[in-house]
């Protein structure tokens, strides 16, 4: 009976002792899923917006008293004025200051390696300030390859709708058809001026003139007529071959939309009509080719705000846009391709893309941006302290910073290598330096 009894007291005794630890294990913290912006609910798309605009009013910590949000905007355009040569050369920012320090001489965001890097810390940054306003918030992405998506998005209920007010016809003297843009500012709905959208006009500059775009919101949607190429959604075929990149030297630039590949492993430049990232950013913004052969250093105009790449967080769908680039870099990586050796291969990168190299504006202060005309980005940007520093190494995984994508977990959790299908890649473009180079 004593044997027992004792028994009984262990059990009970290791039993407690098995509740307590559980309780003293904190639980694990949740996972935010980002959706496909379609699957949201009327009070989902509410309280995004919502929370965008809540960040519009709150104060920030720059020296101009713009807002939280525009400060945001101002940490994109100062990364771009590394380097005044945008867009592969094809457009060069005028700017009477240069930019200092190690991450001088490339653009600190895009171009590069640490597109993909920059832009998921920007993001994660943005969405935890987005959930300070609403706690269940995430940010939605824009499949480019879903027929349903435009609509959605450029409802008069959500981002609402194409700017107005101004038809533009671009003739060219070598063959190029007429092209005719509709679009203009954004006067009705949840980003209009009127209804609280304005935007730091020395935020919101073109990016061949340096002059301003003005203090509202500017699109130039391409009409549900647009031919295949011209307007949404994108080819879905070539969007799959990007995941199909066996390395990030290929995956990043087809991505970005600096090159596409074929289904027959060809590999293009997309010199004069933007690919796949890019061509979002053109489609909504409006960029066409320049109809003045004589302004080399110009050779698209770009119109809209998002097309004007420094000033293109100032259009919200540019968190949806970058959501879905994210999406495609997670899908990429959870095939099998998580390390950094599914990165830049080392030294083939300027400073701020190489692996462990700090990223401009987390570099402790190691660089000071330019300017963009005239105008200093400096005062606009939010005191950032000199211990928060990120590289691209430490931006690797993304379910570190606490979310994931509903695709993904339909696929199933965890890192896991599965068979890579692979294309051909016909090495035929130049090396990526050989091109930014002067
Ligand atoms: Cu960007």
């Amino acid at each position: 009976m004593k044997k027992y009894l004792r028994e009984i007291v262990i059990t009970i005794s290791v039993a407690m002792i098995v509740v307590m630890t559980m309780l003293r294990t904190p639980a694990t913290e949740t996972t935010f899923v980002r959706k496909n912006v379609v699957d949201l609910t009327p009070q989902e798309k509410l309280d995004f917006v919502n929370a965008l605009k809540t960040l519009k009013t709150r104060p920030g910590t720059n020296s101009k008293n713009v807002s939280f949000y525009d400060e945001v905007v101002a940490i994109h355009a100062g990364a771009m004025t590394f380097d005044k040569m945008q867009l592969g050369g094809q457009v060069i920012l005028p700017q009477d200051t240069p930019s200092t320090g190690p991450a001088s001489g490339a653009d600190a965001a895009h171009e590069h390696g640490a597109f993909l890097p920059w832009h998921r810390e920007y993001l994660s940054r943005f969405e935890k300030a987005l959930r300070s306003v609403n706690p269940k918030i995430t940010i939605p992405y824009w499949d480019w390859t879903d027929p349903r998506a435009v609509e959605v998005i450029f409802d008069p209920n959500f981002l609402g709708t194409n700017g107005s007010g101004s038809t533009l016809t671009f003739e060219y003297s070598d063959g190029t058809p007429t092209i005719r843009l509709n679009g203009g500012p954004v006067v009705s709905g949840n980003f209009s001026e009127a209804d609280g959208w304005g935007i730091v006009p020395d935020l919101h500059r073109n990016i061949g003139t340096a002059e301003t775009l003005g203090t509202s919101l500017v699109r130039y949607l391409p009409g549900s007529d647009a031919p295949a190429g011209s307007g949404f959604p994108l080819d879905k075929a070539e969007t799959d071959r990007i995941l199909q990149s066996p390395d990030y030297a290929t995956f990043r630039p087809f991505l970005e939309g600096e090159i596409t590949i074929n289904a027959d492993g060809t590999e293009n430049e997309c010199r004069n009509s933007p690919c796949n990232h890019n061509l979002v950013h053109a489609l909504v913004g409006g960029t066409v080719p320049n109809p003045n052969p004589n302004e080399t250093n110009r050779r698209l105009l770009t119109l809209g705000t998002i097309s004007n790449t420094p000033a293109s967080p100032n259009e919200p769908a540019f968190f949806l846009l970058h959501a879905n680039v994210d999406r495609l870099w997670a899908e990429w990586q959870n095939n099998g391709r998580q390390g950094g050796e599914f990165y830049a291969v080392p030294g083939t990168e300027p400073y701020g893309h190489n692996l462990n190299d700090k990223m401009w504006p987390w570099d402790g202060g190691d660089s000071i941006p330019g300017s963009i005309g005239s105008t200093d980005v400096q005062p606009y940007l939010p005191v950032i302290a000199p211990n928060d520093i990120v590289r691209p190494i430490d931006t690797l995984n993304w379910r570190k910073y606490g979310y994931t994508y509903d695709t993904l977990l339909k696929r199933g959790r965890g890192w896991r290598r599965q068979s890579r299908g692979e294309f051909p890649v016909k090495r035929t473009r130049v090396p990526e330096r050989r091109r930014g180079s002067r």
